[in-house]
């Protein structure tokens, strides 16, 4: 049994490194080469391991303290025989795998004055050692405009991940590998277009006009061997991830933790989309934009609801296999549109049939002509122009809360939404001035919406300014669906599929093409007699489509 002292190993020359993260507590047996603690630089993290098994006896700093090479950090009682003391210097001092040297924490050199305004190549800098490492982030593209110190890529070895900066403010001309590349020192990875002219050692970033054979936007070269930490996964599933307590588990690099840091985000509640759950700026950016959008619809006045608590974290796999997909952007604005529809709008859904057997009857005559005039004549087209008239009859309907919660915006346009179903997700493209339309000009202006949102054509303006919207089911199938009232609209309506049912006509029950539909309302703006209205206006015009041009 003897003592030891453990002291932070080379850190590849790096000062007054912060520790960002403590994983040891006094008492706790360590194995050899376990994590004690995490330090971090301004673009690297590393992981400080344990020189042999023992246990801990004293935490001699905090998290936030600054330590360099041969800083005190840990008491430890190891097994070994007294003499073996003396041993354990060497351990800590040429530990087995401390976190490889922060290469990218020495800032790379920017390049010569003379070289403002030329394009040069940027070249991954001194690894510490790392033969090949991982590209795991771009986090620059093609065309913008970085900063001096902006990260450019992100690379990841076994044990520590590093930013990659900019050497140099300019316009990024080409990015020159790809996510999952392998890159060891002197790779070119990058070309930019330097802006300014800030002096730095010429050698360090040569300029490609020049002729250079290689450019070096290599940081300063690493004096010593590095130290790599034990191996330890850091992959880190969304599900995992539930308490304040996990910080140290959440698996995220040096600059995404800063930029956490200075926007106050606990990075346990944040989602990573990087590789392997990682965690971005973006997904950072994407937090903050999510907590400020959600807080800003809370404070508007016809809004309310809040405070409602989170469906808790499931970790699936402990159920069986699984694999997650990422949701396309479309989607991912659908599922936020209907939360915020369904959390503030009380909807109440009213039903209702149509009978279509004449309006089908008509449109199965008019095909062969619609389709030679390059136009596809299904109920759609008549369900558009039904639901524009009824508009203009019951305007109640064709309203909108005004965000206020004061007043009633009152629409003297009849634009119609027509709910999509698209490979990447629902779309609804908007029909402007389908009131105005007849039949064929609708259900060609249509087609072509649809084809657009199947293509992922559609412009952001054609998909703005709808009053009402139709969803159809009616090829599919089912009876009835109880939509979700598309926001800012007040009321939606979903088709279902027609069928032949027994009608009771006052002495008979006759066959009827009976068509099963929908309104759903915002209570808030329409009330059960104005849907009462509207529906039953809207029913009549579909049971005898002449109606329409009256
Ligand atoms: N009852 C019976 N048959 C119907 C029908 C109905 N209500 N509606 C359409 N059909 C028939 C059409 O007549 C057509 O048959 P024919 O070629 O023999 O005439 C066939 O079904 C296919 O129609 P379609 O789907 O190509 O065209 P559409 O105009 O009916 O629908 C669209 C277009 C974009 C509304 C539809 O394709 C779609 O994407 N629907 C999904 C909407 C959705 O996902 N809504 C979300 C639900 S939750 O709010």
């Amino acid at each position: 049994m003897s003592n030891m002292t453990v002291t932070v190993p080379d850190i590849g020359g790096a000062e007054d490194v912060e520790i960002i993260e403590i994983n040891v507590a006094v008492g706790d047996s360590v194995e050899q080469e376990q994590d004690l603690l995490v330090l971090e630089t301004d673009k690297a993290t590393m992981e400080v391991p344990c020189p042999q098994a023992g246990k801990i006896t004293a935490i001699l700093v905090k998290v936030g303290d600054k330590v360099s090479e041969g800083s005190a950090i840990f008491e430890l009682e190891t097994d070994a025989a007294p003499a073996a003391e003396e041993k354990s210097e060497p351990a800590v001092a040429e530990p087995p795998a401390a976190a490889e040297k922060p290469a990218a924490e020495e800032k790379p050199a920017a390049p010569s004055a003379s070289a403002a305004g030329q394009i040069i190549e940027l070249t991954i800098p001194d690894l510490g050692g790392a033969d090949e490492v991982t590209v795991i982030e771009i986090a620059a593209k093609a065309g913008d405009d970085v900063a001096e110190d902006d990260s450019l890529i992100v690379l990841e070895s076994d044990k520590a991940s590093m930013d990659i900066p900019a050497p140099q403010a300019g316009v990024l001309k080409e990015i020159l590998v790809n996510v999952d590349d392998k890159v060891k020192e002197g790779d070119v990875y990058a070309r930019i277009l330097v802006s300014g002219g800030a002096a730095a050692p010429a050698e360090q970033a040569e300029e490609k006009p020049a002729g250079a054979e290689k450019a070096a936007a290599a940081p300063a070269p690493a004096a010593d061997k590095p130290a790599a930490a034990p191996a330890q996964s850091n992959t880190q599933t969304l599900n995992e991830v539930t308490d304040e307590k996990d910080i140290h588990n959440v698996y995220a690099g040096p600059s995404s933790r800063r930029l956490a840091r200075q926007l106050g985000v606990n990075l346990t509640r944040v989602k990573g989309t990087g590789m392997r759950g990682r965690i971005t700026k973006d997904d950072i950016r994407d937090y903050v934009k999510a907590v400020v959008k959600q807080a800003e619809s809370g404070a508007v006045g016809v809004t309310g609801g809040a405070g409602i608590p989170a469906v808790p974290a499931v970790d699936f796999s402990q159920f069986g296999d699984i694999e997650l997909e990422k949701m396309s952007k479309i989607k991912k604005v659908t599922a936020a549109n209907m939360s915020r529809a369904w959390l503030n709008v009380p909807h109440v859904t009213q039903f209702d049939e149509a009978d279509i057997s004449d309006l089908d009857e008509f449109r199965k005559s008019m095909k062969a002509e619609a389709e030679k005039q390059g136009v596809k004549l299904t109920p759609l087209p008549f369900l558009i122009k039904a639901a524009a008239a009824s508009l203009v009859a019951e305007p109640s309907f064709n309203v909108s809360l005004h965000h206020d919660g004061e007043h009633i915006v009152h629409k003297h346009y009849v634009h119609i939404g027509i709910a999509c179903d698209t490979p990447n997700g629902l779309m609804v493209p908007v029909l402007r001035d389908a009131d105005k339309k007849g039949i064929y000009q609708i259900a060609r202006e249509v087609n072509e919406l649809i084809e657009k949102a199947r293509n992922g054509k559609l412009k952001p303006n054609e998909m703005q300014g709808g009053c009402f919207t139709i969803s159809s089911l009616g090829a599919i199938g089912g009876t009835g669906f109880t939509p979700i009232v598309n926001t800012p609209e007040v009321a939606i309506m979903g088709v279902s599929k027609a069928q032949i049912k027994p009608v009771w006509n006052g002495k008979e029950f006759v066959p009827r093409n009976m068509l099963p539909l929908t309104v759903s309302y915002d209570h808030r703006a329409i009330n059960g007699a104005d849907c009462g209205r509207f529906f039953t206006h809207f029913v009549a015009l579909m049971k005898d489509v002449r109606r329409l041009v009256l």
